[in-house]
């Protein structure tokens, strides 16, 4: 046994401790509510995925173990003269949780080495497909004709406890992160290139090698590689590719079968594939206004035209995001440091300015500031890496580094099969009906509630006439302490539970309302039942009952009834 999966092995046990206290004592504490619309929103935001590689906070971004962005550039291990992380540190991170010191680097590095010859049948596997074939698919079916090595699966069939599945779940990951440079390489050589295979330079870092055998040698281009296979490693559970490779994982599918998944939805649209999607869109707007750089006048026209078309704004708004990307952030330092009168880059850099307006005008989406994908592509293309359809493959080879950590973690955890329960739109409609006559109840006990105690104020006033004023304000304070106590609670329950817009004005009234009831009862207690505190409680009655009880209360009750359909 390596001393890196020695040391893997010796991170488990506090880990599982953690959790097994966790499920233990605190096992029924309340984490998440799910509404309908989040059912039929993507479940977005709703807290039911466990990731500890990563966690994306809205404003601040992606933190690595806890770690921004800015720090890991700084403290992860670097090539000699590099300023770019080296994204096998990056590894050791995400899957240790501790940052590596220089020879934890040479242990991932020989991890790597060891398991990174391709077999001939995965390049046999790519020629038999057509050349203009996706990348992302060839990618996707490379992984795939590999599952036949997954020692993982070997060693399932052979018997192997459950609970040591971890380390057949690691071989099979390290040897997924090990080829992918070689796959990835090659699916470029043969879709855009000569078709001849470069071998791996053994000299070379992961992601320079990569950068190689594309047929690539050049210093900054291994740099820019570094950083964006750094900056696309990870961005916790929940997104489509992390949450996919989980998904299948928790079958016992081998780390093959559930990267290869993963790819598949990396490829969409909507997330992997925006990166080229950006440098296609923005291409169509320069042919649109004839070529050159447009100012910022056409690209707003641009934008619209685009918006009004009913599509989308590529590496714009995000499902978690509310902030500009840090990894936006980054890769734009980058460009200004190394190349600003770039054209590709200052359109880019007028993106920047003039989207989010738009957006904000447009109204719908809810975070208008770029993510990484509204960046990365104009970096690449900088570098003549000017395959747009290509760039997706980069990203999947990144995500690699944190998604395959996570399913060798879920594994070490022993991570149950993920089968959340499905509903139709009958059940929920069923659901709506209960509430609105819940709701109705709300409604039902206010009313009740508002008429007993009219009853007895009738009755008070009444009292009031034959003149007995001492007793009759030891009933009205009385009176008021129930109202207070249980009326007002009673409606700001419902008005809380049913999102009342005017609670707070409500609450506010309840608050100045129990606040005379306090002053007149200490006037009370010290100068007895005076006229002047007869008047005053009258007046605050005559004031409360008319003004709140039949105006602001009626216009609550309307409020409950308008939502929930209550006649
Ligand atoms: N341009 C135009 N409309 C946008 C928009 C954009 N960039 N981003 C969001 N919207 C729209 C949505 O389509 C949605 O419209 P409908 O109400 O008509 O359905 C509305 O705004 C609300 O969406 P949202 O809650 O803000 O965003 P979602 O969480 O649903 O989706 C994302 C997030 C990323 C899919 C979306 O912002 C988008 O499609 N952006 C463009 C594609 C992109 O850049 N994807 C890459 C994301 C990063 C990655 O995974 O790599």
């Amino acid at each position: 046994m390596s001393t890196f999966k020695e040391r893997l092995g010796r991170l488990v046990d506090p880990m599982k401790n953690r959790i097994d206290h966790l499920i233990k004592n605190y096992g029924d504490v309340k984490v998440s509510d799910i509404t309908i619309s989040q059912i039929y929103g993507g479940t977005r935001g709703v807290k039911s995925l466990i990731c500890e590689t990563s966690m994306l906070d809205p404003d601040e971004g992606i933190r690595y173990r806890g770690y921004s962005l800015p720090e890991l550039i700084e403290l992860l291990p670097k090539v000699e003269g590099g300023k770019q992380p080296l994204p096998e540190g990056l590894f050791y991170l995400l899957i240790t949780g501790n940052l590596p010191k220089d020879n934890d680097i040479d242990d991932i590095r020989n991890e790597f080495k060891q398991r990174s010859t391709v077999p001939n049948y995965v390049f046999n596997t790519l020629d038999s497909l057509p050349k203009d074939l996706s990348p992302m698919t060839q990618l996707s079916m490379g992984i795939l004709s590999l599952q036949g090595t997954s020692e993982f699966s070997k060693q399932f069939r052979m018997g192997r406890a459950t609970k040591d599945m971890w380390e057949p779940a690691l071989e099979d990951s390290l040897s997924i992160i090990a080829k992918l440079p070689t796959i990835a390489a090659y699916i470029y050589r043969r879709t855009y290139k000569d078709g001849i295979r470069i071998e791996a330079d053994p000299n070379l870092d992961w992601a320079a090698n990569l950068a190689h055998m594309m047929g690539i040698d050049d210093n900054e281009v291994y740099e820019i590689l570094r950083l964006f296979l750094f900056l696309h490693a990870d961005h916790e559970g929940g997104n489509v590719t992390a949450h996919t490779v989980q998904l299948v994982g928790s079958t016992l599918s081998d780390p093959f079968y559930a990267f290869s998944a993963g790819m598949n939805g990396l490829a969409g649209p909507l997330h992997g594939m925006a990166n080229q999607q950006v440098l296609q869109w923005i291409s169509k707007m320069r042919e649109h206004f004839g070529g050159g750089i447009p100012d910022k006048k056409q690209i707003e026209e641009y934008i619209w035209k685009t918006l009004n078309a009913g599509r989308l704004i590529p590496g714009f708004g995000h499902a978690v995001l509310r902030k500009t990307d840090p990894r936006y952030t980054a890769l734009r330092e980058f460009a200004l440091e190394n190349f600003p009168e770039d054209e590709l880059f200052q359109i880019v850099s007028s993106l920047y300015e003039v989207v989010p307006d738009v957006l904000r005008i447009h109204g719908k989406a809810k975070n208008p500031w770029p993510n990484v994908d509204a960046h990365s592509g104009s970096i690449l293309y900088h570098y003549n890496i000017r395959e747009f359809d290509f760039y997706t493959v980069l990203f999947g080879v990144s995500r690699a580094l944190g998604v395959l950590s996570w399913y060798v973690w879920a594994r070490l955890l022993g991570a149950t099969l993920e089968r959340p329960k499905s509903i139709t739109t009958e059940y929920l409609e069923g659901l709506a009906l209960k509430w609105d006559d819940s709701m109705s109840v709300g409604i039902f006990e206010i009313d009740n509630d508002h008429k007993a105690m009219l009853e007895q104020l009738k009755s008070l006033i009444d009292a009031y006439h034959t003149g007995k004023t001492d007793h009759y304000i030891i009933d009205l304070f009385g009176f008021l302490g129930r109202y207070v106590e249980k009326h007002l609670a009673l409606e700001e329950h419902y008005m809380e539970k049913y999102d009342y817009p005017n609670l707070a004005e409500h609450r506010r009234q309840h608050e100045e309302f129990k606040e005379s009831c306090k002053l007149l009862k200490e006037e009370f207690q010290t100068k007895g039942g005076t006229t002047r505190l007869v008047i005053l409680i009258k007046q605050m009655l005559v004031d409360h009952f008319t003004e709140h009880v039949r105006t602001v209360d009626k216009e609550m009750a309307e409020f409950f009834k308008s939502v929930s359909h209550v006649g």
